[in-house]
């Protein structure tokens, strides 16, 4: 039944292999009577003749191509950043990190493995290189390596020993390949002969190159290994470099099945021409089952670092330009493939969503990063492998090279609760019928686990109703279905779960998109003998790959964590009825942790972890809010120097009233110059060590601050600057509360500068500023 890729042509360029099915697809009694105007294929083209079903057959008729089923199928995917700058406490790297501070002395990437495994993970995608240009292998191309570092004393590898583990573990491998290299960058102090933006000429380069020919004479090749040959490009330096390092990740550690091409550059003041045609080339013909990922054109970022994937994700996407030409910008737009999208000169093209989230609050370690609840990590898989998106989670090892404990345990809670909710498909003892089905594509196909028999709608029909009966009652609260994407496209765009209550059919959920995997947690379990799905709208004949219904392993949620109050306070509950446990320690509740009965008090800052405590005397699910620096109590804006007070949301004040909803921003037609600065007045002193910024929370960027300087006093007179030019990294992909310690002070005013901010419109924001007390460090520790 698998549909089978009969004609590939290179129609536009090297690396975009564009396949078109041959006729003959459709089953044989279709294919008689009526003839099929549109072949399946990777690619289809909207003309400006093209009628609206015409278009809505051509979108329905895009299939992924075959490196992107393999991925799809992997769903739940773990990423992993560690490097220097897990050993410097920061996001970003500077490029001028001695890899002397590189001294994982417990790294074992058998851990790592482990846990990804252990968690259903189905691939590791490895951070071989992040923005500061360190390597975490023994390149030939720089010395800014591993090999330079103190780590087994200069012999460690750790793409290889991850490639090792995940191998025996049965794991796939992908590489993060920064394109962004600041070691490389030409006006770094640390390496005045940086290749990046260097100005150089394309010329001819044999890939792998000499290293010693590198820069004179870059066509001499060093030898391939062995089942591999060499290529030749016309490029810079830095792509010279780039190129040679994606040989090294792709040739040197066995099959590669993602690359990871980040968009982010910390530093775009030297300008350099990434050859992207290039580098694809090279990984097509290294890794053809590889897919490239992010900035390239296999799989799409979804458009956030929150683990959220959209209720209405399409993975046929229009593109602007043929695939061949199109840069890849990030799509982070609601709408990126409805009808009203599909606009004639579009290439529609398979582009699948990646779920990209760290379980800390930031990529890479740091002590005062914390692991995300469980409940918020089953959240997590829930909005991006049940909305036809794979998940990638991150993990980040500590500076031992051990994934620490705190974030093991969040991860195996989730993954227990997934396991054990997806052990059954409590559809399986029903009886699938449907009110229209092509002769060939039973319904029963959709209930017989295999992803390339499916359930089809008779032809011409665009609305279904699938039925299932069970002999006695059965009671669910999660709907799987999958849409055979891998041989029909995405084609159904509204559908309704309805359930038989002995007397009337009742709504449990109406959703739009299906794919190649949605879930849908209704709101209550809900028993009964019969389950409806119907489908009332689609693009072509709906079909489903597979249904399920599963039960929750969940019973008892986890309680919700209130924001904390004007008096420092916070305040827990739930809808259960039952008691419930809470600690502000940093450990994890246990049946005999304190029983909640009043707001706790935090003025200090801090973790609330809480559970119900059920009848039977085991703990829910555990909920974790984190509250850092010292809540605002007496405290008074000194002064400002910009605020816009005519909007209702945008006074000084709104930074330090403890509510995350109320921003300051400085005046939206005024004041259109940074620095901008906020002086607050605590009324005493304060032993603190730290600040703390929490971008505004309504998903505008608009005066996110990149840049900030910090500076304290006893007096309100005579200052010192704690922080000078403080750089919030990667804040624009991940607008997250950010904390920046520094040297214990005493102080009674603080003052916070925006230097720098992400849209250089000249405005500022803040949902909330504070500090981190210097004694209590919130029981973090
Ligand atoms: C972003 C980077 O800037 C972050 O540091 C991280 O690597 C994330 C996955 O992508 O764009």
């Amino acid at each position: 039944m698998a549909a089978r890729f009969t004609i590939a042509k290179a129609l536009v360029g090297t690396w975009v292999t564009i396949l078109v099915l041959a006729g003959g697809q459709l089953p044989a009694s279709n294919a008689a009577t009526v003839p099929d105007p549109i072949d399946y294929a990777t690619i289809q083209v909207i003309t400006s003749n093209d009628s609206s079903s015409v278009i809505a057959e051509k979108t329905a008729k895009v299939l992924p191509r075959p490196n992107q089923t393999a991925w799809m199928r992997l769903e739940r995917t773990f990423f992993l950043h560690f490097g220097v700058n897990t050993f410097n406490g920061v996001e970003w790297g500077s490029g001028r990190e001695d890899p002397s501070i590189f001294n994982p002395y417990l790294l074992d990437a058998n851990q790592w493995i482990s846990a990804m495994k252990n968690a259903g993970g189905k691939m590791i995608v490895l951070v071989c290189k992040h923005h500061d240009g360190f390597c975490y292998w023994p390149t030939r191309y720089t010395s800014q390596s591993v090999a330079s570092s103190p780590w087994l004393g200069g012999k460690g590898d750790e793409v290889r020993a991850v490639a090792n583990a995940a191998r025996a573990q049965g794991l796939k491998l992908g590489v993060y390949l920064s394109p962004a290299d600041l070691y490389q960058l030409r006006t770094n102090p640390r390496n005045p002969s940086g290749y990046y933006g260097d100005r150089s000429s394309n010329v001819l380069s044999v890939i792998p190159t000499d290293p010693a020919n590198f820069k004179t004479n870059p066509a001499v090749g060093r030898p391939p290994p062995a089942g591999f040959t060499n290529y030749t490009y016309e490029v810079d330096d830095y792509n010279r470099y780039f190129l040679n390092q994606l040989y090294e990740l792709l040739t040197d550690y066995g099959p590669i099945t993602e690359v990871w091409f980040d968009g982010a550059n910390p530093d775009r003041s030297v300008p350099e021409t990434y050859d992207r045609r290039a580098w694809y080339d090279l990984i097509r013909h290294l890794q053809p089952e590889a897919v490239i990922a992010v900035k390239g054109p296999d799989v799409r970022w979804v458009g956030n670092e929150n683990g959220v994937g959209r209720t209405t994700e399409w993975s046929v996407i229009p593109l602007a330009s043929s695939p061949d030409t199109f840069t890849w910008p990030d799509q982070g737009q609601q709408d990126l493939g409805s009808r009203a999208k599909l606009t004639p000169g579009s290439y529609l093209w398979w582009y699948p969503a990646e779920v990209n989230e760290p379980i800390l609050n930031g990529w890479f370690w740091a002590a005062n990063k914390r692991p995300a609840s469980v409940s918020h990590l089953i959240d997590i898989f829930y909005q991006s492998v049940g909305r036809n998106g794979n998940m990638l989670l991150n993990l980040s090892p500590d500076r031992r090279g051990l994934i620490p404990d705190n974030q093991l345990a969040a991860l195996s809670g989730m993954a227990q609760v997934v396991n054990d909710t997806f052990a059954v498909n409590l559809a399986a003892g029903g009886k699938l019928t449907a009110d229209t089905s092509n002769a060939t594509n039973a319904p029963s196909l959709a209930l017989d686990g295999n992803l390339d028999t499916w359930w089809e709608a008779a032809p011409g029909k665009t609305n279904a109703t699938l039925t299932l009966t069970f002999p006695k009652d059965i009671t669910f609260d999660v709907v799987s279905l999958q849409e055979a994407v891998d041989h029909r496209s995405q084609r159904i765009e509204s559908f309704a779960i309805e359930t038989w209550n002995g007397s009337a059919w009742t709504t449990n959920d109406v959703q739009t998109t299906v794919g190649h995997k949605r879930l849908l947690r209704l709101r209550s379990p809900v028993t009964t003998s019969q389950v409806r799905i119907r489908i009332t709208g689609s693009r072509l004949e709906p079909t489903l790959a597979e249904v399920g219904l599963f039960k929750q392993a969940v019973t008892f949620p986890a309680p919700a964590i209130a924001e904390r109050d004007s008096k420092g306070s916070v305040t827990i509950s739930n809808t259960d009825g039952c008691p419930m446990v809470y600690t502000t320690d940093g450990t994890t509740p246990a049946t005999n942790s304190t029983v909640y009965s009043s707001p706790i008090a935090l003025p200090m800052g801090g973790t609330v972890q809480a559970a119900s405590l059920t009848p039977r005397g085991r703990l829910g699910m555990v909920a974790s809010k984190s509250f850092a620096g010292l809540a605002p109590i007496g405290w008074k804006v000194a002064s400002v120097d910009s605020q816009e007070t005519d909007q209702a949301n945008g006074a000084a004040a709104n930074a330090i009233d403890g509510n995350p909803s109320t921003i300051w921003q400085t005046r939206l037609n005024a004041d259109l110059a940074l620095p901008h600065y906020l002086t607050v007045d605590m009324g005493i002193s304060h032993r603190i060590a730290g600040l703390t910024y929490l971008p505004r929370r309504d998903g505008s960027l608009d005066g996110v601050v990149e840049t900030c300087r910090f500076e304290t006093s006893l007096d309100g007179r005579n200052w010192i600057t704690n922080v000078d030019a403080g750089r919030f990294g990667n804040i624009r992909n991940n607008p997250a509360l950010q904390e920046v310690t520094f040297v214990p002070v005493s102080a009674r005013f603080f003052r916070f500068t925006a230097l720098q901010e992400i849209n250089t419109n000249g405005w500022t924001s803040a949902a909330e500023i504070s500090v981190l007390p210097a004694e209590l460090d919130g029981g973090r520790k």
